[in-house]
């Protein structure tokens, strides 16, 4: 009985800490609920810091969340939307890969968008792995309108748009093949970038790894965003051929450093591989230097050469060559010790933390530091040629936290948090004054250590990567979590752990645990739900999402569904609404070529309908407003039946019809 004393204490404080309103008869009823509660925490062993970490997660029904967070589905090929703080999954967006229940990749418009994604020869690819995702900004703020989000795998980058929260378009990299550094965008989203990985030729072209010096190229990719097309325009891109270091994560300056982008990378050994023929393995290869190369571009001017005639065009997109971003001074390095990952901008742009894998401590760039040392010239350079600051030039600061720093968010007090993976914590850390500062060391301090279970890797603030982030919650997002779930054999979900980060000093405390039993995340953005302005229905019937405008073969009356034949082509139109498709027989031929179109009719929120047509592979989702086209060959004869795949009414298993393919 003594134990639960303290717990009805917190409980009852925290209680009436919980805002002016009065309680209700039912929240305090003569200390009722106290002391129920206190049962129900004493029945299951809760302490007092759980008590408090469920009352700052628990999320009554129809209470929204503050924030949402929209995180990489890592080689899922997806995305996840989350709510925070209450950590419960809202969304996931299909982007690489098809999925049913969405329509993506079914018969409906989704196919389209992933073709765009395919290789340049038409070989499909149906999956990729994610890593990270970013909003689209405006002024260094998330305006809530876009997100973009990379596949490493196949160097691939897509659109996502949040008027609907669906992907929009996919783009092929035509010159690489893997990437890592994107999606990133610059203050205003005047371009997305794609940072590259793993080297290979321009152009993915075959040539043997004892060329790798000579021949093998990282290549920096600025997709230029078309914000009222909502769309990536190609034809105003450009790419940066670099040496063939692995280009890693990368950040976009703002503020003093807008018009600059920073990238860190690793490999500057120019290892190869090959332990089998005598090589060295990769992880020992490229981890012998004590340092690797911070690239930092100038973006502004890589934009002008690019669009004055300074730059190659290669498959189709414009490639500005080493050796003209080094004499038009677009690309500088900076040495950064061992092993690095991460590159991060600080909210007031002066400062790019990098951390090392290899090293525990961040280190902490400035950008003043680095302007003032190009402008005073007489760098050395790399083996290609590119300017090389020192370190001391460049350097504003180290700090030592831990074994394996990676990545680094901020708040909007002054701290720093950067994911330490070997450790498994969370470091909070201070930031110091500005450059110009008289004691510029001052500040740069660790404060806290928080332990997460396990193995961090990459860490999400509220509004973390704009000008402004927020100080309630980071997300640790966990690659392992061994015993903090059941069983549920040997591949083990992801664990996402919210970290509470509203009082100063070393007062960080771990409040949610959240199983991701999908795909690897790696990084995830988060958003005040406020700046989201999604649609709630389609704002017109017969609204095509993919050019987010009525469809001309929207049919707005049952009246006037048809089925039209000409030739061997048939042409449906088809309305859908609780509950049922009209027309509900649809009677062809085998060898016919189908192209159906689907309206819903609906302008009830949530009122969603599906269409499944049995033995052909096809499943669209048809949201209240939609029209959707799907366009197949009848090569199979017989008596199919399609049917509504949501459970939309009383009615719902009564909402089907026949498709009779009368044999040839
Ligand atoms: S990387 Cu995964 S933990 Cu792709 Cu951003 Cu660092
Ligand atoms: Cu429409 Cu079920």
């Amino acid at each position: 009985m003594k134990k639960l004393i303290p717990l009805l204490v917190v409980l009852t404080v925290v209680l009436a800490a919980c805002g002016g309103s009065t309680p209700t008869p039912a929240a305090t009823g003569g200390g009722g609920l106290p002391a129920e509660a206190a049962a129900v925490a004493a029945e299951r062993g809760l302490t007092q810091d759980d008590i408090y970490a469920a009352l700052k997660t628990y999320t009554p029904s129809g209470q929204l969340d503050p924030y949402i967070m929209f995180s990489s589905g890592g080689q899922g090929g997806q995305v996840l939307v989350i709510g925070v703080p209450s950590m419960r999954i809202l969304k996931l967006i299909a982007v690489f890969t098809p999925e049913s229940w969405q329509g993506y990749g079914y018969g409906g418009s989704g196919d389209e968008t992933l073709a765009g994604g395919f290789m340049p020869n038409g070989d499909e690819i149906k999956w990729g792995d994610t890593h990270h995702p970013n909003l689209s900004e405006t002024g260094g703020e998330y305006d809530g309108e876009f997100l973009f989000i990379n596949d490493k795998a196949n160097a691939r980058l897509a659109v996502i748009d949040l008027r609907d929260f669906e992907t929009k378009q996919l783009i092929k990299n035509p010159n690489a093949i893997s990437d890592h550094g994107g999606a990133f965008v610059t203050p205003n989203t005047e371009y997305v970038i794609e940072g590259p990985q793993y080297a290979t030729p321009i152009g993915w072209e075959y040539a043997t790894l004892d060329e790798y010096q000579a021949k093998y190229r990282g290549l920096i990719t600025f997709w230029k965003f078309d914000r009222a097309k909502g769309r990536v325009d190609e034809s105003k891109s450009f790419q940066i051929e670099l040496p063939p270091y692995w280009q890693d994560l990368c950040d976009a300056g703002k503020g003093p450093s807008e018009g600059w982008f920073f990238c860190n990378s690793i490999n500057s050994e120019m290892a190869t591989g090959g332990i089998e023929s005598g090589g060295e393995p990769f992880e020992a290869g490229t981890t012998k230097n004590d340092t690797d190369y911070l690239h930092i571009f100038n973006w502004k001017k890589a934009e002008e050469v690019a669009n004055s005639g300074g730059a190659e065009e290669i498959n189709g997109i414009k490639v500005i060559r080493l050796e003209t971003a080094i004499a038009e001074g677009i690309l500088y390095f900076s040495p950064e010790p061992k092993s690095p990952h991460g590159s991060d901008v600080t909210p007031g742009g002066e400062f790019i933390v990098v951390g090392g894998k290899l090293d525990p401590h961040v280190t902490v760039y400035s950008f003043q530091k680095i302007q003032d040392a190009i402008a005073a010239g007489g760098l050395d350079t790399d083996t290609y040629g590119v300017p090389v600051i020192p370190l001391d030039k460049a350097m504003e600061a180290q700090v030592e936290i831990g074994l394996g720093p990676l990545h680094t968010v901020f708040d909007d007090k002054g701290y720093a948090y950067t994911s330490v993976f070997l450790d498994s914590v969370v470091a909070r850390w201070t930031l110091g004054g500005p450059y110009d500062d008289k004691n510029p060391e001052e500040g740069w301090t660790l404060v806290q250590k928080l332990p997460v279970q396990y193995n961090i890797g990459h860490i999400a603030a509220a509004e973390g990567d704009t000008a402004s982030p927020d100080g309630n919650y980071v997300v640790a997002l966990n690659k392992w979590s061994i015993d903090r779930f059941a069983n549920v054999g040997p591949l083990l979900p992801q664990n996402f752990q919210l970290v509470d980060i509203t009082k100063t000093g070393d007062q960080m405390k771990v409040i949610y645990d959240m199983p991701i039993g999908m795909a690897e995340p790696h990084y995830a953005q988060i958003i005040k739900a406020d700046k989201l302005k999604p649609f709630e229905i389609y704002p017109e019937i017969g609204w095509n999402p993919e050019t987010m405008s009525v469809d001309p073969n929207a049919v707005t009356d049952p009246a006037n569904a048809r089925v039209e034949r000409n030739g061997s082509n048939v042409e449906i139109w088809s309305t859908v609404v609780r509950s049922h498709f009209t027309p509900e027989h649809v009677e062809i031929e085998e060898g016919d070529r189908v192209v159906w179109h689907f309206t819903s009719l609906e302008r009830t929120r949530d009122a969603t309908h599906g269409f499944a047509l049995g033995g052909y592979n096809i499943n669209l989702s048809l949201e209240p407003g939609e029209t959707q086209t799907i366009e197949f060959d009848a090569n199979k004869s017989g008596t199919f039946v399609f049917y509504c795949t949501e459970f939309c009414s009383a009615l719902h298993l009564e909402m089907l019809g026949y498709f009779l393919v009368e044999p040839k």
